[in-house]
């Protein structure tokens, strides 16, 4: 099992990805930060993570980081080790390909994984989990916020969090290893939207299939008209109706 997490705790910062990354020549590997507020929260792409009070807001760093091709899985990883601790407070949910949690109907976590080279090579990986509350976002294209506090009492984030480092370090206990490869077929049985049709946007491209599961590298498989495709990376979303 590898060693402890060095755990940092705050009372508010903007993004606790951005506190690691602009401490990273003080920080040591495996420090965890959480922040009970974050005043600007980062989704992927320059989007926004709205974080109300009483969420899990926080962030990893790893000091060196998993090879390029492993950092993008944390993420799938994380997104499935919450999904099972959902799973277990007996709350519906599933795995949202490639970085966020549904459960019911709504988005209840999302997966933030950066990484560079600069000053040294490094790893963060943030996650924001709505436990109290969520946030109203009209006009959001996708499932909306949703929080644990719909489906039961939500559990402590500090008490949460603990449960989910050490599962991450039960699942990954060697940051050389991949990620996901054993769990590629348990998260393949928790994917949103298996079976059903989907577009996945990624930049310019769009494509339309059936989502049939993900592969040992992570990747989404989806049986279109032309044949199975395997993605990295993209935006998925229910077909739209025509
Ligand atoms: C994500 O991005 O889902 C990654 C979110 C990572 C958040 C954590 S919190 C701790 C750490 N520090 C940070 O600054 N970030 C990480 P993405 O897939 O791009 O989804 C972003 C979209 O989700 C937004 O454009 C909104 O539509 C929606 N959204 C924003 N806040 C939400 C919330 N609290 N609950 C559900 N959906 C939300």
């Amino acid at each position: 099992m590898p060693g402890t997490w060095r755990r940092i705790l705050l009372e508010s910062t903007g993004s606790t990805n951005d506190f690691l990354k602009e401490g990273l020549l003080g920080l040591s590997d495996r420090t965890v930060v959480r922040a009970v507020r974050q005043t600007s929260g980062k989704g992927r792409l320059g989007r926004t993570w709205e974080s109300p009070p009483g969420g899990l807001y926080a962030s990893i760093l790893l000091v060196p980081p998993p090879s390029p091709e492993h950092a993008s899985r944390v993420a799938l990883l994380i997104a499935d080790i919450i999904c099972g601790e959902l799973l277990r407070a007996g709350i519906g949910a599933c795995v949202k390909w490639p970085n966020d949690v549904i459960a019911g109907d709504g988005k209840i976590a999302g997966i933030l994984p950066e990484y560079g080279t600069f000053p040294v090579p490094w790893f963060v990986t943030g996650m924001g989990v709505n436990l109290a509350a969520a946030p109203s976002i009209p006009g959001r294209n996708g499932p909306p916020p949703a929080a644990w506090a719909r489906f039961a009492p939500p559990p402590d984030p500090d008490a949460l969090l603990d449960r989910l480092l050490l599962e991450l370090d039960e699942a990954w206990p060697d940051r050389t290893l991949d990620p996901i490869s054993d769990r590629a077929e348990g998260i393949t049985g928790r994917l949103w939207m298996s079976g059903r049709e989907v577009e996945v946007v990624r930049g310019e491209r769009l494509d339309t299939g059936i989502v049939k599961g993900i592969d040992a590298q992570g990747r989404l498989l989806l049986s279109t008209g032309s044949g199975m495709i395997y993605l990295d990376s993209g935006e998925l979303s229910p077909v739209r109706s025509r």
